[in-house]
């Protein structure tokens, strides 16, 4: 039995994992996430979420390919990387992997060092750059990440804390299309982590259970753990505080205009930029790397 106290009730394992299915449509049709027939693509890292998401998307029939990439943190990419690559190879999917080191010569702990950025900065901005990259490239319809509830709320908690307004006017489980930034999903807000995870034990999802080693004292985490003592004292107050603030609150701090509305492209890799380079290309020029000299190498499908 699965105890889900924020829902009040108990599953057995066949409805739970019906229940996590029924959760992902609601939000992919509640939010207009992906239309039958388009084509995605999961950034995939081989924790829960990603592969929870993948498989989600599988099952509920949507065409999804997966995207790895590799930022060269040591054995935790090494085995991380691993991971993804068995799901997709067991499955028969195709995963495309991206090294960072090998393509662009830096990996994130050194390279967030001599770009003096901290690492979870620097790493970021290489995987949304990659990400959208490679979606775009691809001719992907949608970018979807394994964003789940708990990762949700403790980013507006850590914006709202701060009151960083322009942070919260772009918070939304998905972000349009746009100016060279692919269409941008997050189907799992509507389940929690020990959700997420729980559905990868039922469904056989073997997935890398270590925490990255460079989020020790990540102020998120912080946040995250503030927010299961008020879910302990008070189930369904995460919930309510993040959907509550994208029914009454975002809103009221949407601004008019377009994202990319003074955007340019960068002059060596042409994604959108604010500037003659992009922010990444500037972040591999700082990190002491080179530009991309190899295609990602694409896994699973054999
Ligand atoms: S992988 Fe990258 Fe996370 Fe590690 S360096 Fe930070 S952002 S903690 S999701
Ligand atoms: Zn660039």
């Amino acid at each position: 039995m699965i105890d889900l106290r924020r829902h009040n009730s108990n599953f057995c394992p066949d409805h739970f994992v019906k229940f996590c299915r029924d959760q992902v449509a609601r939000a992919i049709d509640e939010f207009e996430m992906i239309q039958p027939g388009q084509r995605a693509l999961v950034a995939v890292s081989g924790g829960k979420d990603s592969l929870a998401v993948w498989d989600l998307l599988l099952e509920s029939g949507y065409e999804a390919d997966g995207l790895y990439v590799g930022l060269g943190i040591a054995d935790y990419s090494d085995t991380s990387g691993e991971f993804a690559q068995r799901f997709a190879r067991d499955r028969g999917l195709r995963l495309q992997v991206l090294d960072v080191p090998e393509s662009y010569g830096y990996d994130i702990p050194s390279g967030a060092r001599a770009a003096r950025r901290v690492p979870c900065s620097a790493c970021g901005l290489t995987k949304r750059h990659l990400f959208d990259q490679a979606a775009i490239d691809g001719g992907y319809d949608v970018l979807v990440t394994g964003h789940n509830l708990d990762d949700e709320a403790a980013v507006l908690f850590g914006n709202v804390l701060r009151w960083q307004t322009e942070y919260l006017a772009r918070q939304h489980p998905v972000l349009p299309e746009g100016d060279g930034f692919p269409k941008k999903v997050k189907p799992l807000v509507r389940l929690s982590e020990r959700e997420t995870a729980a559905y990868c034990v039922l469904r056989g999802i073997d997935y890398m259970v270590e925490e990255c080693p460079m989020a020790v004292g990540n102020r998120h985490l912080g946040y995250k753990e503030a927010l299961n003592e008020i879910e302990l004292a008070s189930p369904g107050t995460k919930a309510a505080f993040y959907f509550g603030f994208l029914q009454r609150g975002a809103e009221l701090l949407r601004v008019d205009g377009d994202r990319a509305a003074e955007l340019g492209v960068c002059e060596r890799c042409g994604s959108p930029a604010g500037a003659a380079i992009c922010a990444f290309c500037r972040l591999v020029e700082r990190a002491g790397g080179h530009t991309m000299d190899s295609r990602p190498v694409e896994t699973g499908r054999q």
